[in-house]
C-alpha cells in the first residue's frame, strides 16, 4: 500500500511543489486549497503524470466545520496517513501597528495559526492511533526574528514554531514525528497574495535576488520526510545564498566573486 501525504495549500507555491515531489514518488497525494478549478487540474495532471492517486478537497482553513467535514471525507477515501503538511498560510499587507488593517490580522492570525491547529486536531487522533506519522509544519524566517511592518505576519510565524514545539511534545509517546521548516524569501505567489494583487510591488521584492524556488522546500520534505524511523529533524531554517535572516540580507550583484 502506498503512503498517504496530505498538503495544505497545495493550488500554489511550496504545496504545490510538494504535492508533484511526493507524487512522482508514489505518494498516495491529498491536495487542498480553496480555489477548486486548480486543485482538480492538479489532481488530473499528477494521476496522468504519476499514475497515484490524487484526493482533492476543497475547503477554507479558517472554518472549522469545513475542515472537520473535510477530513470526514478524506477518512473515507483513506484509512491512514503518514504525513500531515501544514503549509496554507499568506502575509497579507505590510504596515506599522499603528496604521495596521484589523482585516488583514485576523486573516493572517485565523489561516496561519487556527487553521493550523484545527488540521492538527482533525490529524494527530490519527497518527496517534497508527502510533506513527510525521507532522511538518512549514515556519518562515519571520518566525525567528521580526522584520520591519512584518509585526502580525511574524506574530503568526512565532506561534508556529511554539506550536510546533508543543505537538512534539505531545506527540513524543507515540513516534511521531514533528518538524519545522522554516523558508526565506521564496519566489512562489506569496508577495502577489501579500500585496493584493500588485504584481509590480510583489516583483520589486525578488528584484536583483535569487530566491528560494517552490521545489526547494520541496525536495527539503522530501529528505526530512525519508530519514530513517529513529531520526527526526526538529527545526530546520532554509535560505538563499543573499540571505541572513528574515531582517538582513544582499544584492546579487553584492555577492563577491572571484
Ligand atoms: P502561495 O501564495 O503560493 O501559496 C499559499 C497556499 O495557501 C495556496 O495554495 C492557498 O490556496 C493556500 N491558502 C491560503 N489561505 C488559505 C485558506 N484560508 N484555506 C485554505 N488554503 C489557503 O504561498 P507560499 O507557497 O509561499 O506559502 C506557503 C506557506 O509558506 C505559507 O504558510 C507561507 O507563510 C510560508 N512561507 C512562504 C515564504 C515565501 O517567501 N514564499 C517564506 C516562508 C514561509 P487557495 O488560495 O487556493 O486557498
Ligand atoms: C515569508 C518570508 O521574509 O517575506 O515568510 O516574511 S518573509
Amino acid at each position: 500500500m502506498s503512503k498517504v501525504i496530505l498538503i495544505t495549500g497545495a493550488t500554489s507555491g511550496f504545496g504545490r511543489a510538494i504535492a508533484e515531489k511526493f507524487a512522482k514518488e508514489g505518494y498516495t497525494v491529498c491536495i487542498t486549497g480553496r480555489r477548486a478549478d486548480r486543485l482538480y487540474a492538479l489532481k488530473n495532471e499528477l494521476e496522468a503524470k504519476y499514475g497515484v492517486k490524487v484526493i482533492a478537497l476543497t475547503f477554507d482553513v479558517r472554518d472549522s466545520k469545513q475542515v472537520a467535514a473535510a477530513m470526514d471525507e478524506f477518512r473515507k477515501q483513506t484509512d491512514r496517513v503518514d504525513i500531515l503538511v501544514n503549509n496554507a498560510g499568506l502575509a497579507s499587507g505590510l504596515s506599522t501597528i499603528d496604521e495596521g488593517n484589523l482585516e488583514d490580522w485576523e486573516v493572517m492570525i485565523d489561516t496561519n495559526v487556527k487553521g493550523l491547529l484545527y488540521m492538527t486536531r482533525q490529524i494527530a487522533p490519527m497518527m496517534r492511533e497508527q502510533t506513527n506519522g510525521h507532522i511538518i509544519n512549514i515556519g518562515s524566517t519571520a518566525g525567528k526574528s521580526v522584520y520591519k511592518n512584518g509585526n502580525v505576519y511574524c506574530a503568526t510565524k512565532f506561534a508556529v514554531d511554539a506550536l510546533t514545539q508543543a505537538t512534539r511534545i505531545d506527540m513524543l509517546p507515540y513516534g511521531i514525528k514533528v518538524t519545522a521548516i522554516n523558508p526565506g524569501m521564496a519566489e512562489t505567489e506569496f508577495s502577489l497574495v501579500r500585496f493584493k494583487g500588485d504584481e509590480e510591488r510583489a516583483a520589486n521584492m525578488y528584484k536583483g535576488v535569487r530566491p528560494l524556488r517552490a521545489e526547494d522546500i520541496a525536495d527539503i520534505a522530501w529528505y526530512c520526510a525519508t530519514l530513517p524511523p529513529h531520526v527526526c529533524i526538529n527545526d530546520l531554517t532554509v535560505t538563499c545564498l543573499t540571505q541572513v535572516n528574515s531582517v538582513y540580507h544582499i544584492k546579487e550583484a553584492e555577492r563577491i566573486v572571484k
